[in-house]
């Protein structure tokens, strides 16, 4: 608890442009948090360098994704927000829980497995211990709940453990946090390859859709996208692309599976299609108008990540000092 209130913690690696699987399943879910709960959400750029980045790259995404928060609402005055290299608290606690992982534990972690086997020239340790940073970017705020998609909850559970483990040698150290995983949009896939999960960091463009793509490439990587040999708007086993686009029509309109079903009775899978970029491209576009009016202002954007960084500075290293107490860490004063 901060103030009297719960606490919220997320992040977003600037590890390429957003998608449309950050927004709906991540971003957009953050705001409803700013009013009961303290809020820190995070730009993981320590998370990014796991995979070799770009360094004007990484440094023009990071401007970016905090502009893209503040776009989809997250206003800096109810919010915590800032860059994850701005507070080293957490690469600090990220050491000492890496003493209470197990490589077992970090060996079965999906996402490694599946970055190992696309970066197999770079396994690096980083990649390795990512979701030890991940859980010490939660733990330092004492948070109760994490907004993710699904799939990070694997991470999350992780975190628990961690936690768990470290109170049970430590009493009263950690709150133990809980994903928030949404309804819809927890895992929006790749339109291309449709059982795969839709990531920023596709090299293939035209399998995402990302938030600051224009109304006409919208809506031409949805024309595109990988469906079936079928011509009916249903939601069935085996329909991985029609289920896809489903998914994402339900989650920007708030309509049910049925509801979309009635509603392209008797129409084929262009007009579906051409629908589902059309609700897509209409959300985009207030968020777009916001974000170049954000990117336009470097200087306003570094005083929200200088101002965000100091007031996560202030209770990260509230836990971090407790942390290095009990584990019996001289302090000086
Ligand atoms: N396809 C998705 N559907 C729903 N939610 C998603 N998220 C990511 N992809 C989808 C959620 O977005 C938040 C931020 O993710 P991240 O940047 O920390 O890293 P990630 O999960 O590894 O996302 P990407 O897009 O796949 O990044 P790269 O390509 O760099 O690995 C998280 O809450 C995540 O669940």
């Amino acid at each position: 608890m901060i103030q009297d209130k719960k606490v919220s913690f997320s992040g977003v690696q600037p590890s390429g442009n957003l998608s449309i699987g950050n927004y709906l399943g991540a971003i957009r879910n953050f705001s409803a948090f700013s009013e009961q709960y303290k809020c820190f959400y995070c730009v993981v750029d320590a998370h990014a360098i796991t995979v070799r980045q770009v360094p004007a790259d990484l440094r023009r995404r990071t401007y970016e994704t905090l502009s893209l928060y503040m776009a989809c609402g997250l206003d800096p005055e109810k919010n915590t927000l800032y860059v994850q290299s701005h507070v080293p608290a957490h690469a600090e606690l990220a050491w000492a829980l890496n003493c209470f992982t197990m490589f077992g534990e970090l060996s079965r972690m999906t996402q490694f497995k599946d970055k190992s086997a696309k970066h197999s020239d770079n396994i690096n340790a980083g990649l390795f211990t990512y979701p030890v940073l991940m859980a010490a970017d939660i733990l330092l705020y004492q948070t109760d709940v994490v907004p993710v998609g699904i799939d990070q909850k694997q991470h999350v559970e992780l975190c628990r453990d961690i936690a768990t483990r470290f109170n049970n040698v430590f009493p009263d150290t950690f709150t133990i946090p809980e994903p928030i995983i949404p309804k819809t949009g927890m895992k929006i896939m790749s339109l291309v390859e449709p059982t795969k999960k839709m990531s920023k960091s596709d090299e293939n463009t035209n399998a995402v859709v990302y938030i600051l793509d224009d109304r006409d490439t919208i809506i031409r990587k949805f024309k595109r996208a990988v469906t079936d040999s079928d011509t009916c708007v249903r939601y069935a086993e085996g329909k991985d692309g029609i289920n896809n686009l489903m998914n994402i029509y339900a989650t920007f309109t708030g309509k049910t599976h049925e509801e979309i079903e009635r509603e392209f009775d008797g129409k084929g899978y262009g007009e579906f299609k051409l629908a589902v970029g059309e609700v897509c491209a209409d959300a985009m576009q207030p968020v777009q108008q916001k974000f170049a009016a954000y990117m336009s202002d470097k200087a306003y954007l570094e005083s929200v990540m200088k101002k965000g960084a100091e007031e996560a500075s202030y209770y990260a290293r509230k836990t971090l000092s407790k942390v290095h107490k009990k584990l019996g860490f001289v302090s000086l004063r």
